[in-house]
């Protein structure tokens, strides 16, 4: 199928007309980009189809992707690159006078997730479809995305995020796939003259999964895997007893919207009727899929992977030990022999107030067949490890715990590994959150360091750099990124770094028009852009970089006559609505912005941007006009961290704590290329275990602290209402959780050394490189292809008509 310019032309002008019964000239942009989506949507369905019909023929074992949140960003760029048309139709639409770029902007950003695990989980459906991987993502249609974040007077407001309201072209409604899910009501085992238990319900609150199906589009392979959302509704069959919206109320919530908190967990009620929602519906819908193609049950660990992407989804194993025992008939050992074979665990977070314990009331009542089972799988593991391992390791790896079900442990318990997702993530894991698992089952233990797809944060976010890089090195490096080390070779080539650094010059002098558009604030191309873009968390230690701005803003009043190397600032964040410290430190920041911005001594010197919702695509315009990202959580407590990996790609420097994936990073950079500072993870357990750590004491030693401390509270600062004060007493009365004080005079050193380093831009450029080329690493493909072969056992999957080999070896 290959598309010629003229014949999309064509073809797209009848589709327009059908559609819309106009003729293109008449068209708004936001029809032309239902157009345009519902034209390639067209394109790529004969794949979509061809694609799920060779697993099938094949007999190919499938991964399902589980999980509450993808983060997808626009699909449209994405989709047509993909497919290998984006050239030609963006040349159709400038024939037809019409812009591609203002058209794909029209496409609503669908904000189906908080941050980073749901980001992660788009990246993989990515990866799987370009590696012809057979995977499918599982999760929920929420009616309404995240919340959209607004600044009144500096504060955080959220206004609801109805991403639905245009159609979405992208997905299909499947009438023929839907399922029924049963909440509450009375469960009893009754048996019958087959020989053995039947389940038996009544009153049972009956919900209908609808499911949507999107495609998820290979990279140039034909390959088109599928993203199936539920959507919950009222049974065709039971509508007549419903009457009033009031009635209809507890069914169609359960999709309505999706948490916004992903850093404090409440068992609330809803929030578990949407998990065993999801869950039910997906474990249904595959069962129901390989029963077709009679696979002999003990054998669907061949066939069937699936992963539980943290433990929102963690009811699955109990689901599937229903299915196996109420619906197949296997016995208990056989139903969980196959369970965990088939599942398997990513934990997120080692944040003890995120993890998931609900009330064993609560999900008694709500669950109550799914309780009874896992009130089995505990009492059976408790039975078998009492012996073995003695009181005090069963009793605190137990699923059952002072009233509460513990979701990691019946997670790690259902599943055949269990897996982190950096290395130091997971030696915390096995030796601290999940020490006693660890010392009972070593074996599934292991790491999984994440990844992002290149396709949408180099090639599509950064395409000058992407066609830099394919006339020095050749393409080779878009399928195999390891070629990018390739381009290390270049960096004493003084031709190559001018074009890199005019590169970034360009993507600055983007980014700067776009924040005289959006913020009216006006930003000098040429100063260093340093972005710190992720959730506000005090983990994360957003106000670590606010001191900092503080202090430069303290130095520059000061000695107003010095040279300094000019600084734009630039956030985005949102806070989880009920989280009043993290919005206190947006008020600051924002508040910190009025201060610099507005004061005439500053000029250039200094500018702060804090951007309003930040996400997918607030993200693609940041992202490739960085020259520092902000890496900055106290050591320890970032799992893994993906921001870092997009910014070093689109070479910025890192300035990072040794947390997450920046240890890797640097391991691949190399320590010459990269800002460290602060504790490390070891020294941060030390501090804790001997309590020794006396905040107050460094604000009053430490001359150049308190004046950036005092400068929160003694109205330095315009505009505030006490949140200045809010986060002094926490740092230096509550004896600051977050060792931002611990780390400051480090920060600022690091700090120093960044501004020396952009004084010579040269050198600057040359590490910028090295950054952009030691990236391959953190590709997506190869963290997938590592899930594939050791935790799935799924094979990439070729039919000779993709015209790519299979994707080399992983990196070491
Ligand atoms: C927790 C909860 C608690 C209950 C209500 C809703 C909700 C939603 C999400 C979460 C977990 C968030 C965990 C998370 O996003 N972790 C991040 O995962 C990234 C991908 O692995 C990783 O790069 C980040 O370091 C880690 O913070």
């Amino acid at each position: 199928m290959n598309l010629t310019v003229q014949e999309f032309i064509e073809e797209y002008k009848t589709q327009f007309q059908t559609m819309f019964a106009y003729s293109y000239e008449e068209g708004t942009t936001e029809q032309h980009y239902t157009a345009l989506g519902i034209f390639i949507k067209n394109y790529l369905s004969r794949h979509w189809k061809e694609t799920r019909e060779s697993y099938i023929k094949e007999g190919a074992k499938q991964v399902y992707y589980f999980s509450m949140e993808f983060l997808p960003g626009r699909q449209l760029r994405n989709n047509a690159y993909n497919l290998g048309i984006l050239d030609i139709i963006k040349e159709g639409l400038t024939e037809l006078d019409l812009s591609f770029d203002s058209i794909a902007e029209a496409e609503a950003d669908p904000a189906l997730g908080n941050g980073g695990l749901g980001r992660l989980a788009s990246c993989f459906m990515d990866s799987l479809a370009s590696l012809s991987i057979p995977g499918n993502g599982n999760g929920i249609r929420y009616q309404y995305g995240l919340f959209r974040q607004k600044f009144v007077d500096g504060y955080q407001v959220e206004v609801p995020e109805n991403w639905l309201r245009n159609r979405n072209v992208w997905e299909t409604r499947n009438n023929k796939s839907t399922c029924l899910v049963r909440f509450g009501g009375n469960v009893w085992l009754e048996p019958n003259d087959k020989g053995y238990y039947e389940a038996k319900y009544e009153n049972t609150l009956n919900v209908l999964a609808v499911p949507y199906d999107t495609p998820m589009v290979g990279y140039r392979n034909n390959k088109v895997n599928n993203l199936r959302l539920w959507s919950a509704e009222i049974p065709v069959e039971e509508e007549a007893n419903y009457h009033t919206l009031d009635e209809i109320q507890p069914i169609s919530e359960i999709t309505q919207v999706l948490y916004p908190d992903d850093s404090n967990y409440e068992g609330q009620l809803l929030r578990l009727k949407q998990e065993y929602f999801m869950v039910s519906a997906g474990v249904q819908s595959i069962i129901r899929h390989f029963r077709k193609y009679n696979v002999p049950r003990k054998n669907i660990p061949d066939k069937i992977a699936i992963h539980i992407n943290d433990t929102h989804p963690a009811l699955a194993i109990p689901e599937l030990m229903r299915i196996l025992m109420d619906e197949e008939h296997l016995t208990w050992d056989q139903a969980w022999e196959i369970t965990q074979k088939t599942c398997s665990y990513t934990n997120h977070t080692i944040l003890r107030e995120a993890l998931e314990k609900w009330p064993i009331d609560m999900m008694k009542e709500l669950l109550p067949r799914i309780y009874m089972i896992i009130e089995e799988i505990n009492r059976r593991f408790v039975d078998y490890h009492l012996p073995l391992y003695g009181e005090r390791i069963t009793w605190q790896t137990a699923i059952l715990q002072n009233g509460v079900v513990n979701m990691a442990h019946l997670a790690v318990i259902g599943s055949h590994s269990v897996n982190g997702v950096a290395k130091l993530h997971t030696d915390i894991l096995m030796s601290d959150v999940l020490k006693d698992f660890f010392e009972i089952y070593p074996e599934r233990f292991n790491n999984k360091t994440n990844g992002i797809t290149q396709r949408r944060w180099v090639h599509l976010a950064n395409p000058e750099l992407t066609a830099l890089i394919d006339e020095k090195i050749g393409e080779e490096w878009k399928r195999n990124p390891a070629e990018l080390k390739v381009f290390k070779g270049f960096e004493q080539d003084e031709e190559t770094l001018k074009q890199v650094a005019e590169i970034k010059l360009n993507n600055k002098k983007r980014l700067a028009d776009y924040i005289e558009e959006v913020k009216g604030i006006q930003v000098n191309p040429r100063a260093l852009f340093d972005v710190q873009i992720k959730r506000l968390h005090a983990y994360k230690r957003q106000h670590l970089n606010a001191l900092h701005i503080l202090h430069r803003y303290l130095e520059i009043k000061r000695n107003p006559d010095k040279e300094v190397v000019p600084r734009v600032f630039i956030f985005g964040a949102k806070a989880a609505p009920s989280y009043v410290y993290a919005k206190q430190i947006i008020k600051v920041i924002n508040s910190i912005a009025d201060l610099v911005n507005n004061d005439p001594d500053i000029g250039d010197k200094l500018k702060v941007v804090f951007f309003e919702n930040y996400g997918v695509s607030l993200a693609e315009k940041i992202i490739p006009a960085a020259d520092i990202g902000e890496q900055i959580s106290l050591a320890s407590m970032e799992a893994s961290g993906t921001s870092n990996m997009k910014l070093m790609a689109n070479g910025a420097l890192t300035m990072a704590t040794l947390d997450g994936a920046n240890i890797e990073i640097k391991d691949f950079v190399g320590e010459d290329n990269i800002f460290i500072f602060g504790l490390t993870d070891k020294e941060v357990y030390e501090l804790k275990a001997n309590q020794s750590y006396q905040s107050k004491e460094l604000y009053e030693t430490n001359e150049q602290l308190r004046r950036v401390l005092d400068a929160l509270k003694d109205g330095t600062i315009p505009g505030l209402n006490g949140e200045g004060s809010a986060i002094f007493d926490s740092l230096v009365h509550y004896n600051d959780e977050y060792f931002v004080l611990k780390d400051f005079e480090s920060y600022v050193d690091a700090q120093n050394r960044a501004d020396a380093l952009y004084a010579k831009p040269m050198e600057w450029t040359r590490k910028s490189l090295l950054n952009i080329a030691s990236s391959a690493p953190f590709s997506a493909d190869y963290t997938i292809k590592r899930y594939a072969d050791d935790i799935w056992k799924v094979k990439q999957y070729f039919t000779g008509d993709e015209g790519v080999q299979p994707l080399d070896e992983p990196l070491a």
